[in-house]
């Protein structure tokens, strides 16, 4: 049985949102017991053009979900005009720290205000109207939180796709949604990398997407880049001479916001859609609430906008709530180990959120970067992206914090929109590793394979959500009936996480991780058939079987099986052509960490390939690897095991 190993002080507790275990229980009750007004309460802290007329519609079997129904706003005018309306014109809402340490720069709610409706002219000027896709492929740069804005300013629905994504996948991304328009950046810089080739993978991608009109390029780096005069423009042109007032259009509650494509078990990536009220009401309370945000804080996320923290914690949830908001264009280790504090110490972050790969980098280095710094500001923590085991946990706890600081575990997911299940800082006893209970108005439960809920303590099973709420997925872009076949068909009137959990003996939440052939590289959502797929582009390859297995500072890495076409020697030459086409396919990010030839791989007599035996192999738990009766042909094993590498 373990015991919570921290309790906020009373005098943290004392000015939190939430500042006791019954408070949250009592507040969880009501949002249980009555959703409808609980959720009234919380969206009336938005600002309508006209209000709902109906709370919410749930239907899981036909995946119809609304919240706020025939409601009428705007996301950009929540984020920006409200707060300056309001007085707030002069405080900082966003400060960009790049990746060169003496390079930053910050924008005012009004000065941001001032760019996305310039920027809004700009998208109108091209001729994106209400509802036209805009794909941006850009690192971390504040033209990328700019023109989501003015996206949701005048209704065009934007689809980020991360900085790191080949030519090739930024190409089905943007033919998948029929983007009208790609706003991408000359050069990227990022750690020791100063040149990210941006628009050279953009016209690679370009060239194969018949839907793209336009290319509106950053000028970031000033490396000389090739524009192509019928299509292209700059930025900073269009910009400068782009009027700098724009109504923000009234959208229906239910008009798309955003997509973004995440990571399935099968086939390619989904386009997850969130719509426009219930996600921004959902972003905006759960980041005052679990962040415990007070106006006087500095907020910082590390994550990457091309993710969903990044929406969801960068840029809506905070600038909704008229937040100070630290965006951060570089990485932990660049020039040294102790950038992150560097960048704490200079702008006095307050509330601290990373992932735990960050955290195990970092702990390996020793304490000297982080005690070397002034951290003295921070007051919460917190974590996302993968489970967080115990000794980063310690860390992250005694070193970082200095003992003084809640961290808050949050889990959710691309599809949730914002965090489901999560400490409040100033309420829940902490244990390492759990991210405790759910967040009010969510209702986590533990089912069997075969559907049963599992009641009481002490157990585990496979995590599903009863109930909606404001920040769930929608559709997938395209696809709704893959939208119902993926979440709602496993357990009927049930969302499916695809992750399992167990609940202790307190009815506290531990996240194992995925049940599903999805990986978590780093932090990274990673389909196993996407990089089988990439494997099986490069010449040579007959087939190929990718599994996670537990990796130091990845949390998962990637090993692949691989075996080669008849009279194809499995050599170093065809392992670095593999890592290239997957490179080439997905992105760097993707790359096999170990990859291992076999004659054959373990199939079962209808040609399934047998993954839990490859899994055990990868995990190097070569012992016991069940049953392996099934096999077509039960030798394949004995090799694949004695070829480990
Ligand atoms: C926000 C995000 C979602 C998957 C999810 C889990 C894993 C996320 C935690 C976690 C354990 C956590 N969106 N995950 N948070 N596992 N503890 N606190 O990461 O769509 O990219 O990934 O990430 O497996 O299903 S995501």
């Amino acid at each position: 049985m373990t015991k919570p190993v921290f309790t906020p002080s009373r005098e943290w507790s004392e000015d939190a949102h939430v500042n006791s275990l019954p408070q949250y229980k009592l507040i969880y009750r009501k949002s249980k017991d009555s959703p409808e007004s609980f959720w009234t309460g919380i969206a009336g802290r938005m600002e309508w053009i006209k209000k709902w007329d109906e709370v919410k519609e749930e239907d899981f079997v036909n995946g119809k979900i609304r919240w706020f129904k025939n409601g009428k706003l705007n996301v950009s005018a929540n984020c920006l005009d409200r707060h300056v309306a309001e007085g707030n014109g002069g405080k900082t809402a966003l400060i960009w720290e790049g990746n060169n340490p003496e390079e930053d720069q910050s924008f005012t709610y009004s000065e941001l205000l001032t760019e996305v409706q310039k920027c809004a002219n700009v998208l109108k000027g091209i001729g994106i109207q209400k509802g036209d896709r805009v794909c941006m492929y850009m690192q971390m740069v504040p033209q990328l939180p700019i023109s989501m804005l003015a996206c949701a300013r005048i209704g065009a629905v934007h689809s980020v796709v991360f900085g790191a994504f080949s030519a090739d996948a930024l190409r089905d991304r943007i033919n998948d949604s029929e983007c009208k328009l790609l706003i991408t950046q000359d050069t990227g810089v990022r750690g020791t990398k100063q040149n990210i080739p941006m628009k050279i993978n953009a016209d690679k991608a370009v060239a194969e997407t018949p839907s793209i009109e336009h290319v509106l390029v950053v000028k970031r780096t000033g490396e000389t880049i090739k524009m192509q005069s019928d299509r292209d423009s700059w930025w900073h042109e269009k910009m400068d001479t782009a009027d700098a007032v724009c109504a923000p259009e009234p959208m229906d509650s239910e008009d798309p916001l955003f997509i973004l494509y995440t990571s399935g078990s099968t086939g390619k990536p989904k386009g997850v859609l969130h719509t426009t009220g219930g996600y921004l009401v959902y972003a905006a309370y759960t980041h005052q609430i679990i962040f415990d945000y007070h106006e006087d804080d500095i907020y910082w996320c590390t994550a990457d906008i091309g993710w969903i923290t990044g929406h969801s914690y960068i840029v809506y949830g905070p600038l909704a709530n008229c937040a100070v908001s630290v965006m951060f264009e570089g990485v932990p280790n660049y020039p040294d180990f102790g950038r992150f504090w560097d960048v704490v110490d200079k702008h006095k972050v307050t509330l601290f959120y990373t992932a735990p790969t960050a955290l195990r980098a970092l702990m390996k280095e020793g304490n000297e970067p982080v005690t070397s710094r002034d951290l003295s500001s921070l007051r919460l923590l917190g974590t996302v992206g993968e489970p967080i085991k115990e000794p980063e946990w310690n860390w992250y706890c005694n070193i970082v914090g200095k003992g003084n600081c809640p961290i808050v575990d949050t889990w959710w997911q691309t599809e949730t929109g914002g965090i489901l299940i999560t400490p409040l800082p100033g309420a829940t006893p902490l244990k390492p590793g759990s991210a405790t209970f759910p967040f009010f108005g969510i209702e986590p439960v533990l089912m069997t394979e075969d559907g049963h809920e599992i009641e009481g303590n002490d157990v585990s099973g496979l995590l599903a959500i009863k109930h909606s709420w404001p920040g769930q997925m929608r559709t997938i872009y395209g696809d709704h009936d893959r939208f119902i076949e993926t979440y709602f068909s496993q357990f009927p009137g049930y969302y499916f996480t695809g992750d399992g959990a167990r609940r202790d003996d307190e009815g506290y939440y531990y996240i194992t991780g995925r049940v599903d052939d999805v990986l978590n590289v780093s932090g990274h959502r990673i389909g196993t058939a996407e990089v089988e797929g990439g494997i099986g582009k490069a010449d040579g390859v007959a087939e190929a079987a990718v599994v996670g297995f537990p990796h130091d500072i990845k949390g998962q890495g990637i090993y692949a099986f691989v075996t080669p076409m008849t009279g194809v020697d499995g050599n170093e030459t065809l392992a670095e052509k593999i890592r290239q086409s997957v490179i080439a396919d997905i992105g760097p990010h993707v790359k096999p960490d170990k990859i291992q030839f076999t004659p054959a791989l373990p199939k079962t007599r209808s040609g399934k390939i047998m993954r839990r035996i490859l899994r055990k192999i990868a995990e190097g738990d070569v012992d016991d690897l069940g049953d392996i009766s099934t096999l077509a042909d039960p030798s394949v094993v004995e090799s694949l095991v004695k070829e480990r590498v």
